[in-house]
């Protein structure tokens, strides 16, 4: 492949041309259109043309991703003959992509244990299958499952009716994602989200990008990062590899930057995987150093200021430096650009969280912010880039294993019900659950369960001990094909924008986006809310505390939620006034945090050594620019001018130095597991002592450690050894 200088640009064009090709201009562009809230990343992308503006209402924002999701889902049906053709022995020979490209699903099917194919059957039959059994089994033998993709209403629907039939044990896939961001900041500030508004990103005059490909996965972030350049301010990015689309970037919707490229970082900082804590640390000593900590702003608003002080002046630059694979010149070097920012920004995502310290890192991130305040007024804040579009809305709403107290109140008193107070499993504690047989349910709303857990080989046995195991999915992905318990149904569910009804998601912002829905484009998939209720009616009856069959209609879930979820009053009307809005509470314009005491807290740490040395390396497990987590639309890696996936990539350094030769096939092993035959790849952008490696093949390798505040697995600081 040829190498490129810069991401973005005419190579996301080409693409939109080729994607709309495939699926026919005029039906790409009548659903590009429609009136829903981007599919891809938590951006909140939506509006009077769904996917393509902004919540600033800026038009178009062109992204390859959500044309990606679009395109997949306009494909055709899977023909009813494919389940007689393909065994489940071949569908595991298939690939991600293979399996994303047999198109829709539009029938229940089911996979019986000794049989080698799954089998079409009636929705009628499907959902008293799944009763029967859910029935017989006691609630909290069962564990349910959400990905971030599905709407507010289901998300609240589900959890409403797994608590009410008897069980705490409600997770989505933010925990193998952000919540490590979601407890490191309700550490901070008392809230679990983003402190500051998309408005905010245009009054700022420093952004840090710290562990994310925004270029790739969030590509619309990468429009606001030139402006900040534009504007003079700076671009601080942080990342053992050097990814192409943070240093230029093509912009596609801004003709300037589009012909002669933009340049996106200003500073570029590669520390060891794993070492941002120590950086970060490093940097806010080198802050207070040179004067630049705002001591008023620390004594009025925050508590810990006296501790951080004295643990900060205690680190020694040798430490700091030995934990961070940083030269103290480089840390000094960020310092003294922090220390000239007027309005700083602080954003982040997976190479902060998938760490065995991830809260840890988001608590230093925190301090680092704190320290000049940077936390509480208008165009300065705090940033997780979260991933799923609704992964945010679906954790507001209910979907985790341990509700807010005012939520848990409240959900009692609107159904009057007693709901259960035992304590919930995260999604880890599920699959080990089931491996230990204590878990004889899985019920997935979307995602793929099996794809996105650290160690594919235990993933499989444990799914493989469940009695049945139910998937509500739009497409097929490697779970349908190695997640498979005794009994596994597979239920077709219609996308966001094929939505008989009205719903609604949250952005990373806190905004709430309404999404219109849109015309079916095949018979059989159903509504999501529609088999939550019909399942619950089957279960529970007509007769307890909730009409289920009511709750069909998403109108009447916004109006539960809005008396429910603190923040959320306005949805209850949404559908008719039309008016998106901004979740109170959250944003701090000013320095008055959601504590007990209205103070922000700072936080000291043990840093941890670096693993690694000698044979061994760090490993980190990555997307590439052609795939959405677990589902892979094309091979290639553009912007790591990689055209295929089975790679490792090191540096030409590590590979003279452990004797090996570039482009010869390696065995990759770690305590988790082994995987032969992988193309050993020469990569001068990443860091010595660092390795990466693709999500989801690389799973088998990842071994099941886990971050003990956040329940994260550590994906990103993976110890392997590379053998010729
Ligand atoms: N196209 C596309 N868009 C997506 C997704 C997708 O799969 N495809 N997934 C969505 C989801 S669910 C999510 S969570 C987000 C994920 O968005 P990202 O977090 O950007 O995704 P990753 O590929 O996991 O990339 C992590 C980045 O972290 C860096 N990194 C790894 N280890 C470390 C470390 O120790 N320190 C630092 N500082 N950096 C490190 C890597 O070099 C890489 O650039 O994207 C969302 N958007
Ligand atoms: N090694 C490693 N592992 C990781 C990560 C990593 O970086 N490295 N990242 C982690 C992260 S950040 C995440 S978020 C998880 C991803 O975890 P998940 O969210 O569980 O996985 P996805 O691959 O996003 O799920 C894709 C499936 O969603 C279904 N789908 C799409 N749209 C809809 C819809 O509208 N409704 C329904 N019901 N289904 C739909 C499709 O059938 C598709 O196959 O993986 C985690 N695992
Ligand atoms: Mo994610």
């Amino acid at each position: 492949m040829k190498p490129r200088t810069h991401g973005g640009g005419w190579h996301a064009i080409g693409y939109a041309w080729k994607k709309a090709r495939d699926a026919g201009f005029l039906r790409l562009w009548r659903a590009m259109r429609s009136k829903n809230a981007c599919k891809t990343c938590a951006l909140g992308m939506g509006g009077q043309a769904g996917g393509m503006v902004n919540e600033a209402g800026h038009f178009p924002e062109v992204c390859k991703k959500s044309l990606q999701a679009m395109v997949a889902d306009l494909q055709g049906a899977i023909k009813p003959e494919f389940w007689q053709t393909y065994s489940v022995a071949q569908l595991q020979a298939f690939s991600p992509r293979e399996l994303e490209s047999c198109g829709r699903l539009t029938q229940p099917v089911v996979l019986e244990r000794g049989s080698q194919y799954y089998r079409p059957i009636e929705w009628d039959e499907a959902l008293g299958r799944i009763a029967t059994k859910l029935r017989s089994v006691a609630p909290r033998e069962t564990f349910w499952y959400f990905s971030g993709r599905s709407s507010n209403e289901a998300g609240f629907l589900l959890q409403l009716f797994a608590r009410i039939y008897g069980t705490n044990n409600v997770n989505n896939c933010s925990f193998y994602c952000h919540q490590a961001s979601g407890v490191g900041l309700s550490s901070v500030t008392g809230s679990g989200t983003a402190t500051i508004e998309l408005e905010d990103l245009n009054a700022t005059d420093c952004v840090f990008v710290i562990g994310g490909n925004p270029a790739s996965n969030h590509p619309r972030l990468m429009t606001m990062l030139m402006q900040v350049r534009r504007r003079g301010g700076d671009v601080i990015v942080i990342n053992p590899v050097v990814e192409t689309g943070l240093v230029n970037f093509r912009v596609p919707s801004d003709v300037r930057s589009l012909l002669f490229g933009s340049k996106i970082a200003s500073l570029y900082v590669q520390p060891d995987i794993g070492g941002d804590l120590a950086l970060l640390s490093g940097v806010a000593k080198r802050v207070v150093e040179i004067g630049a900590a705002e001591e008023q702003f620390l004594m009025d608003y925050c508590r810990g200021w006296e501790a951080l002080r004295a643990w900060l002046a205690s680190l020694s630059w040798d430490e700091i430096e030995r934990k961070s694979g940083v030269r103290r010149g480089q840390i000094e070097e960020i310092a003294v650009r922090y220390a000239r920012a007027k309005n700083a920004v602080f954003a982040w995502t997976m190479g902060i969280t998938h760490h065995a310290h991830g809260v840890q890192n988001v608590q230093a991130i925190g301090n680092l912010a704190l320290l000049r305040g940077m936390v509480g007024k208008p165009g300065a804040g705090l940033l997780p880039i979260r991933g799923h579009s609704n992964v945010q809305g679906i954790g507001s709403v209910g979907v985790t294993p341990q509700l807010k107290d005012a939520v848990f109140a409240r959900l009692q008193q609107h159904f009057h019900v007693s709901l259960p107070t035992e304590t919930g499993m995260d999604t880890l504690a599920c699959i080990e659950a089931a491996d230990a047989r204590r878990a004889r349910v899985g019920f997935c709303l979307g995602g793929n369960l099996y794809g996105s857990n650290p160690d594919a080989a235990f993933a499989r046995r444990a799914l493989g001990n469940l009695e049945l195991l139910v998937y509500l999915n739009t497409t097929l992905n490697t779970g349908h094909a190695h997640g498979l318990a005794e009994e596994t149904i597979i239920l077709p569910v219609l996308a966001r924008d094929e939505e008989p009804q009205p719903t609604t998601q949250e952005s990373m912002f806190n905004f709430v986006r309404l999404s219109d829905g849109g015309p079916r484009r095949h018979v059989g998939p159903k509504s999501e809310v529609g088999v939550i209720a019909a399942l619950a009616a089957a279960v529970l009856g007509d007769a307890g505390p909730v009409d289920w069959r009511s709750m069909q209609a998403t109108g009447k879930i916004r109006e539960a939620i809005a008396k429910v979820v603190p923040g959320f009053e306005k949805l209850a009307g949404i559908d008719r006034t039309k008016r998106e809005f901004q979740i109170g509470g959250r944003t701090f314009h000013e320095p008055r945090f959601a504590t007990d005491d209205s103070r922000a807290r700072l936080h000291t740490f043990v840093l941890p050594e670096l693993p690694g040395g000698g044979a061994m390396l760090r490993l980190m497990t990555v997307r590439s620019e052609g795939q959405f987590n677990t589902v892979v639309y094309e091979d290639a890696d553009v912007y790591r001018v990689q055209e295929r996936r089975d790679v490792i990539l090191l540096h030409p350094e590590d590979i003279a130095r452990l004797g090996l030769r570039a482009e010869s096939r390696v065995a990759v092993s770690s305590e988790a597991g082994r995987m032969p035959g992988v193309l050993l790849r020469a990569f001068d952008r990443i860091k010595p002592g660092n390795a990466l490696m693709y999500y989801p093949e690389a799973n088998v390798l990842v071994p099941r450690t886990v971050d003990p505040l956040s329940r994260t697995p550590a994906f990103k600081s993976v110890l392997v050894r590379v053998e010729a």
